[in-house]
């Protein structure tokens, strides 16, 4: 039996939500029920502080004047390969030792990308035609190969994508991943309030527009889940994080978690060159001795365009959301401060009060999300590292057409760096022949090279190369 309503008006009245229940007249049960349990599941206490602290929102102009670019460990500084070998092989030791396990943030709308299904089902393999799911776990797949390692992947999905994503994943055999190395897990939601009035909004009469939290979710819901719990036994100590529409991220790369243990970072970064003073990503920056992010949007165009010395960017740190976060660290956020809430003027289709649907032309309500990169203020020790963008970096954001981050400048991407991995080993390959490979078959340029010379010494030709005249895709 549903909740009366006069008892959820009486709860409702005080913050001045009671237009939730408008339609109760019309609603039968089972919706009276559904609505009853979102309206509880609502913070009403947040809402109204969120509302009322809007002029305490942050001063991004004077945040921004006093941004400087990050220490930075850079692919320019003078490393000698002996150190090199030194950190990648800290790394190495702590992915053999299962201290390293993989968390891909899944919840986002791929509503840019005009794709109606979540993103990680997105095919991009320019040969193999793989999805963007299949891209990480093939690598994962072989990081544990290479490693001798089971290596778990935490998924966080949001109810836009939760249900899909564990059905694809189910009807593909996990991709090959056994069952206790895939832990799929549901971030929270938030509600959309109107822009003007702070009224929670309807977007159908016995649903309330709800959309996911953030990737910043990701702190309570790692909690809520059991997913930290669940890490410890397996004794996790870092997670390697990254966002599941980027099909180069080197997960698990043995030199970035390196550097991590070297320096005892809580929170790394890796960051690549900004392409221009304006590309939308988040800018990684250093304010009072912190490491923090400034999103694109918030960035004034004279920071953004601001120029050091030698002509580069001042803050040329591009973020790329690629993290190795220590579990301990997300232990201590969790309990002492909870991340800020950012808001975002949006497009909300609700209802008006003749229970009609309305789709609005301008924006006309506030989203409120949380990013998980608002916890590098909270770090100690937090570092960040270089990447090379074209080997680390491309993002599937925008449907083909756009001017950048689309599924063929993706794919593109990925050719050219496989096609650059055999040359570097030694094969010969024109320019124009497509190539992709699959990580099981080579993990980098280095698996690459020394597949090319496991082909001269069986021949025993040390001239021997691998020709590569046609559209090749290398796979096991
Ligand atoms: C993000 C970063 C930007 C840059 C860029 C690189 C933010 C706010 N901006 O821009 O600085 O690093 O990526 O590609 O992060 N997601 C969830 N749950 C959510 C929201 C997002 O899992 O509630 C996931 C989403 O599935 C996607 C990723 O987070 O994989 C980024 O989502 P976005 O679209 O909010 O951020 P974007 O791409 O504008």
């Amino acid at each position: 039996m549903p909740e009366s309503y006069e008892l959820l008006r009486d709860y409702l009245t005080p913050y001045g939500q009671e237009h939730l229940i408008d339609h109760w007249v019309h609603l039968n049960d089972p919706q009276r029920e559904s609505l009853a349990r979102e309206i509880r599941q609502l913070d009403f206490d947040l809402l109204r502080s969120l509302r009322e602290a809007t002029d305490q929102q942050v001063d991004w102009e004077e945040r921004s004047q006093r941004a400087e670019p990050p220490p930075s460990v850079r692919i320019s500084d003078p490393q000698s390969s002996a150190d090199r070998r030194k950190t990648k092989s800290l790394g190495e030791e702590a992915i053999g030792c299962g201290r390293i396990g993989v968390i891909l943030v899944a919840g986002g709308q791929g509503t840019r990308l005009g794709f109606d299904q979540p993103k990680g089902m997105f095919r991009i393999g320019p040969l193999s035609n793989r999805s963007l799911f299949e891209m990480h776990v093939d690598r994962l797949l072989a990081v544990m190969n290479r490693y001798d390692v089971s290596i778990p992947l935490y998924i966080m999905t949001s109810p836009l994508t939760d249900q899909e994503t564990r059905a694809y994943f189910a009807d593909h055999d996990r991709l090959g991943l056994e069952k206790d190395q895939l832990i799929i897990f549901c971030q929270g939601t938030m509600p959309a309030v109107d822009e003007k009035t702070g009224k929670v909004l309807l977007s159908s009469p016995h649903e309330i527009a709800l959309s996911p939290d953030g990737h910043g979710g990701m702190l309570q819901a790692l909690h809520r889940e059991g997913v930290l719990e669940h890490a410890k036994d397996r004794g996790i100590e870092h997670f390697f994080y990254a966002q599941v529409d980027n099909p180069l991220v080197p997960l698990c790369d043995p030199e970035l978690i390196g550097h991590h243990l070297a320096h005892r970072s809580q929170m790394t970064t890796q960051v690549v060159q900004k392409r221009s003073a304006k590309e939308k990503v988040g800018n990684v920056v250093q304010i009072d001795g912190r490491i923090a992010i400034i999103e694109y949007s918030d960035l004034p165009d004279s920071v953004a365009e601001k120029r050091a010395s030698d002509g580069s960017l001042f803050l040329w740190a591009g973020n790329i959301a690629v993290h190795i976060l220590d579990r301990k660290f997300l232990e201590e956020c969790q309990s002492s401060a909870s991340l800020p809430f950012h808001r975002a003027s949006k497009v909300v289709p609700t209802l008006d009060q003749n229970r009609s649907p309305v789709k609005p032309t301008s924006p006309n309500a506030i989203k409120y999300e949380r990013f998980i990169f608002d916890l590098l203020p909270l770090a100690e020790r937090a570092i960040v590292v270089e990447g090379e963008a074209s080997q680390v970096f491309a993002p599937v954001k925008n449907a083909d057409g756009a001017a950048t981050d689309t599924p063929d400048a993706a794919r593109k991407a990925i050719i050219d760096l496989h096609r650059s991995w055999l040359q570097t080993g030694g094969a010969s390959i024109s320019s124009q022949t497509l190539v992709e490979i699959n990580p099981r078959w080579a993990l980098d340029a280095e698996d690459v090279a020394a597949k090319i010379k496991e082909n001269q010494s069986r021949h025993n030709d040390p001239f021997m190369t691998l020709e590569v005249s046609a559209d090749t895709y290398f796979s096991c």
